[in-house]
């Protein structure tokens, strides 16, 4: 497992004895380091800020699907200061957090002792790599510096009413033993470690990002950003139409109103019960007397489930008859109130109207009680076939069906097996009036009818929840609270941050539920800032994703004097931000990505910044696989890029990377491949050689030097748009242009290709660069232009000619067929005018002359 198929390879044959890549490497980022190439000027002219996602330093070492990531975002940076941009392209460390705790617990080490460590390796692997970070302006979200504006940023929300308090069933993890957003729980289990997870009551701090979910949405509108991003963010916010309708209780004077939210307000002719959450503030009221003692009973145990576990699924339902009824206000009918635990009093009204048709839980829950269970939903294919055969063929397939033929059909139907929940395709049944109508129609109307008897009302819903931000765990910056017996809740003074976290021994998380800063009592008690009197710390710490929510504010100003008496400088934020170029994981889609609009959109309104949105462009890469399967450490196939970087250069690595497929959809990476891209670079080598000494042709080739402008433009459009592969492949085809027949090239054949290889290979390009008589750095040489008559120079003009007449001239490609050059000659106008018609006859003679005989 530890020899890697890097080492078992040996480097090409043709590997000239000039090119080392280690030592030119080495060379040259000394001399980065030395001359400070890779600062940048922030008062510079035309800023560029080229953002990529900094990483956990939970781990070694990075991966290559890391340094696959920073790569491209490094080549567009590159890119865009050869296009006279000052650009900044900072890097960081998202040390605090889960993931590095859980990394450090792994491993036996304390994460305070371990996370220096971790960030040294990354850093050193990132300064191997070559990329063109200013090291200046680094952070890292554990170090006190900086999280002392985290817990200013908590302070801003506290302060205007976005953070608050509350108990709240909150998904656990009982292998982390932590606290999870909504976002970090795919499909029931732990994000991480994919343990099942389970519902608790905890106090917790909340974000209102529910507050921003409109603003959130409709900005999407406006963001360059990969669609694939911004459909997710669309999903996760959840945008739903719905409805609350207001169900009267019978024999309550006071509050008889249980107002229930519905998705599905087109089923309402089918609710044959209510539930309610157990506790819902009405229980108390509907409960009759003898239902008391059952009711009471089943709330205490739903009660106790709190502090355990609180499962929502598959679990067996249950439930308890509150004695009570209401009056379905569709249909006037009677039906049951019961409280059951699948209802949850944190979501919607906290009470629904059950519809056991149609939903999957309430058509178990009926099963189980012997509840009325009433088809009003059909399927339109049913409707359609049964019409068939009793011959309403007519009416089933021209628009409404009749009412009459639809209760023959659902008549004629065995009762439901299971719910039928389709709510595009479906026609209501058993709705009175509104039988026929489809389901998003039956929706509007009987929203209406409810509106008209003032029993209900449209309203939108949101998927989106507040943002949970606490976390009963060490590592991460302790939220900046005090508790006061006197004075309650007390936000920490501004000018006492940081609260830094205490360096203790047993920061293992426990069953409890309580964050292991508790059991530190020293830090835990603390003066109240208001009286002064003995108070405790809040000793929860805050989510990762806070941390990371906003250190695109930061890097600007952490080369700034003012760094440690503001987050951000304002005017270099303004000068900076939004970031223009951010380039990160489709995994970070809906949580990262939407916490840092969110944040931002608080700044803003907070006059803090003056945009909204952080994030002008954003583009998600892609993923690398290993001959065909997923890189994992249980499956052995994880490529350690040290060693690709020590055997082949860092260059060779680079390229081969962005080599692999699409940038933003990834490659397959295959342990021969690098074999290609080092060749190209070898060849490079010892063309600019032969022509810096003066060995090559005399004279630039036309042939060559026309290829040499496609290439130029070509290489320049691919990389604006990220096609990495594409360009490199055309500086490759140019590459075998410029050594065709073995020839030695001119240094006006090869100067530009070392412009155009610098992004990709940036040692290399520099080294050549200097060997070719460069002055400075090839990154501050610009980016070389193309003559678009030479670009253009593979077209010829054709005389287009109808029956022998000449009626114009066409430009077409040199190597286009009859087809094409028929085509093109249609497209104008003069020629087409007198083709009327199918040509009997088209003759077309290469590069002079087409006939068109008609
Ligand atoms: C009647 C109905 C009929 C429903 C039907 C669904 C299907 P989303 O889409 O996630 O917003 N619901 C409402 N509040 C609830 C609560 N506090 N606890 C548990 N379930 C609750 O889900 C909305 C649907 O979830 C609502 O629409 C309601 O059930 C249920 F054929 O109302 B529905
Ligand atoms: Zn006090």
């Amino acid at each position: 497992m530890t020899t890697s198929a890097a080492a078992s390879q040996t480097p090409p044959a043709d590997q000239p004895d000039g090119y080392d890549p280690i030592a030119v490497e080495r060379k040259w980022q000394e001399r980065w380091r030395a001359r400070g190439t890779n600062d940048t000027d922030l008062t510079g002219e035309r800023p560029f800020y080229s953002l990529m996602m900094f990483p956990y330093p939970s781990a070694e070492g990075l991966h290559v699907g890391n340094l696959f990531a920073f790569t491209g975002a490094d080549i567009y940076g590159r890119f865009m200061r050869m296009q006279g941009r000052s650009v900044l392209e900072p890097f960081g460390f998202d040390a605090f957090g889960i993931h590095s705790e859980n990394y450090a617990l792994k491993i036996g080490a304390h994460p305070a002792e371990m996370t220096p460590k971790n960030v040294a390796n990354f850093r050193r692997q990132i300064m191997r790599a070559g990329l063109m970070i200013d090291w200046r302006v680094e952070v890292n979200t554990s170090d006190p510096s900086y999280y002392k504006w985290t817990q200013w940023v908590f302070l801003q929300l506290l302060r205007r009413g976005l953070a608050y308090r509350k108990r709240a069933a909150v998904n656990w993890c009982p292998n982390d033993k932590t606290v999870l957003a909504n976002e970090q729980v795919e499909g029931g289990r732990c994000e991480r470690c994919g343990a099942e997870v389970e519902q608790r009551f905890l106090e917790q701090w909340f974000f209102r990002i529910t507050d921003y979910a409109q603003r959130l949405l409709d900005n999407l509108d406006t963001l360059d950003w990969s669609e694939s991003t911004k459909a997710a963010q669309r999903n996760w916010i959840g945008r739903s139409e719905g409805a609350q309708i207001a169900f009267e209780a019978e024999g309550v004077d006071d509050g008889a109103e249980i107002v229930v939210f519905t998705t599905r307000p087109d089923t309402v002719f089918g609710a044959t019960y209510l539930v309610l959450a157990p506790e819902h503030p009405a229980v108390a009221r509907l409960t009759t007397p003898d239902q008391a003692a059952e009711v009471a009973a089943y709330r205490e145990r739903t009660a106790k489930q709190d502090l355990v576990t609180r499962k929502v699924g598959e679990k067996e339902k249950t439930g308890v008859f509150t004695g009570s009824y209401a009056v379905n206000p569709a249909n006037d009918e009677r039906i049951p109130i019961w409280i059951a635990d699948y209802v949850l009093m944190e979501y919607g009204t906290g009470a629904i109207m059950a519809v056991p048709g149609h939903d999957e839980r309430d058509f178990e829950f009926a099963r189980k009680f012997g509840l009325p269970i009433v088809r009003v939903v059909m399927d339109r294919e049913r409707i359609v076939s049964a019409g068939r055969q009793a011959q309403f063929v007519e009416n089933a397939l021209t628009g409404k069906p009749s009412g009459a033929m639809l209760r023959q059909v659902e008549a004629s139907l065995p009762p439901l097996e299971r719910a039928y929940t389709d709510n595009v395709e479906g026609v209501l049944v058993n709705s009175g009036d509104f039988d026929g109508l489809g389901v998003p129609e039956g929706k509007r109307a009987i929203v209406a009818m409810l509106e008209a008897k003032d029993a209900g009302k449209a309203v939108v819903n949101y998927r989106l929840h507040d943002w949970c931000i606490s976390r009963q765990r060490y590592w991460g910056p302790p939220i900046p609270v005090i508790y006061c017996e006197e004075c309650g809740l007390q936000a920490v003074p501004e000018q006492d941050l940081p609260v830094v976290l205490p360096l203790i021994d047993d920061f293992k998380p426990d069953d409890s539920g309580v964050s292991p800063l508790a059991r530190h009592e020293a830090w835990y008690h603390v003066p109240c800032p208001e009286c002064g009197k003995t108070a405790r710390r809040e000793t929860d710490v805050s989510d990762t994703f806070l941390d990371s929510a906003w250190y695109f504010l930061r890097y600007p100003t952490q080369g700034h004097p003012d760094r440690e008496r503001v987050p951000f400088d304002r005017e270099l934020t303004e000068k900076w931000l939004p970031v223009d170029s951010y380039i990160g994981g489709n995994e970070h889609a809906v949580l990262h990505l939407l916490y840092s609009r969110f944040i931002t959109m608080v700044l803003k309104d907070a006059g803090l910044v003056d945009f909204e949105e952080p994030f002008a462009r954003f583009r998600a890469h892609g993923l690398i696989i290993r001959e065909g399967a997923k890189m994992s450490k249980s499956k052995g196939n994880v490529v350690n890029p040290d060693e690709y970087m020590e055997e082949w250069g860092a260059d060779a690595f680079r390229t081969y990377l962005m080599f692999l497929g699409p940038y933003e959809e990834g490659g397959d990476f295959r342990d021969q491949g690098i074999s290609g891209p080092r060749g190209f670079l070898n060849r490079l080598w010892i063309s600019t050689h032969e022509a810096a000494e003066g060995r090559g042709a005399a004279a630039p080739d036309a042939d060559v030097v026309r290829k040499l402008h496609q290439t130029i433009k070509k290489v320049g459009e691919d990389t604006a748009r990220l096609s990495y592969n594409t360009a490199i492949a055309a500086m490759m085809e140019y590459m075998n242009a410029v050594r065709k027949g073995d020839r030695a090239p001119h240094r006006d054949e090869v100067r530009p290709l070392v412009q155009l290889v610098a992004p990709f290979a940036p040692h290399i390009a520099e080294e050549l660069w200097e060997r070719l008589g460069g002055a400075g750095s090839v990154f501050d040489a610009g980016w070389p232009t193309f003559d678009p008559a030479l670009v253009a120079e593979d077209t010829v003009e054709i005389v287009a000619q109808v029956n022998g007449k000449t009626r114009g001239r066409i430009r077409v490609r040199r190597d286009a067929a009859q087809p094409e050059v028929y085509a093109a000659s249609l497209a104008d106008a003069n020629v087409s005018k007198f083709v009327t018609g199918e040509p009997k006859k088209v003759v077309y003679v290469p590069g002079r002359l087409i006939n068109i005989v008609v």
